[in-house]
């Protein structure tokens, strides 16, 4: 029987590191096997994806993406943000629904679950993203035509009914939408995913995107055991700096100790960009208004 479970990470050479412990810790603790698909546009070599493929006698797909559709779009380092965006398109039409992880997560317990979650005719399935919701970034609902009674969702972790994306183009119209209403995309693909679906997406457990952060999630953090932990906003170096006991971070170097590139220096430079993009986002929440 073919393969039922397929994840998807979007990986470029920034995040190749975080997207090969993401995958130990998938492959160690997911109790699935599942097909790993890799989108990438600046990977020439990818060799610390092939380590991990040796690791675990594992061969990835790989396909390539395109920026041109993406030009005009806000961007962070680059347009890979957005190529998850693609995964409808690029991937064989049998491949019905796929698991989106971003590469800051690493995968704690049996993903089994999520699989069978019914999609019941909807896009997808997401966990809300609390942090967004709490810090209200720039009057989310509003600018994005969502209704006072609904939610928003992070990008970072999506099972993604993609025979629902290609029936109703819906990655094109995400792409259109983000275009015509540049100035309202703040959170990138992630608010254009949420304006044109928010009535199309099922709301899944925390514990399927745990965002971990020290801001906010402390006490939280020493009693939950989440299956998905997402550094989203806070990278786990710059989390080994604020705060090294915090379990999260101890959990990401363990299986970053198991690759050969453990011993790699992060430049000043590095923690300087992760520090600027935290505030970034907290600047233009409602709390500094
Ligand atoms: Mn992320």
């Amino acid at each position: 029987m073919a393969n039922e479970y397929h994840v998807c990470y979007c990986v470029d050479k920034d995040y190749e590191k975080y997207a090969v412990v993401s995958i130990i810790s998938l492959l160690l603790n997911s109790k699935i096997n599942p097909e790993i698909h890799i989108i990438h546009s600046d990977l020439a070599d990818k060799k610390k994806l092939k380590i991990a493929e040796k690791l675990f006698k594992k061969k990835f797909k790989y396909y390539l993406a395109e920026d041109s559709e993406f030009y005009g779009l806000p961007i962070l380092g680059g347009y890979s943000v957005y190529y998850r965006l693609l995964a409808p398109r690029i991937f064989p039409k049998k491949i019905k629904k796929i698991l989106y992880l971003d590469c800051d997560t690493i995968i704690e317990g049996d993903l089994s679950g999520l699989f069978s979650v019914d999609l019941h005719g909807k896009a997808l399935a997401a966990a809300e993203d609390i942090n967004m919701i709490k810090l209200d970034l720039k009057n989310f609902k509003k600018r994005l035509g969502i209704p006072k009674n609904g939610s928003y969702f992070n990008s970072g972790v999506m099972l993604l009914n993609l025979d629902f994306f290609r029936k109703k183009n819906l990655s094109k119209k995400i792409i259109d939408f983000m275009k015509k209403n540049v100035e309202k995309i703040v959170m990138h693909d992630q608010d254009g995913l949420n304006a044109v679906l928010h009535n199309d997406w099922i709301i899944l457990p925390e514990e399927y995107n745990f965002i971990c952060s020290p801001f906010w999630d402390f006490s939280k953090a020493k009693n939950s055991a989440p299956k998905i932990v997402h550094f989203a906003g806070i990278k786990p170096e710059l989390l080994k700096i604020i705060s090294p006991q915090n379990i999260y971070c101890k959990k990401y170097y363990k299986y970053f100790s198991m690759t050969p590139f453990q011993k790699e220096k992060v430049s000043n430079k590095e923690i300087i960009r992760m520090i600027k993009r935290l505030y970034d986002v907290l600047f233009k929440s409602k709390f500094f208004y």
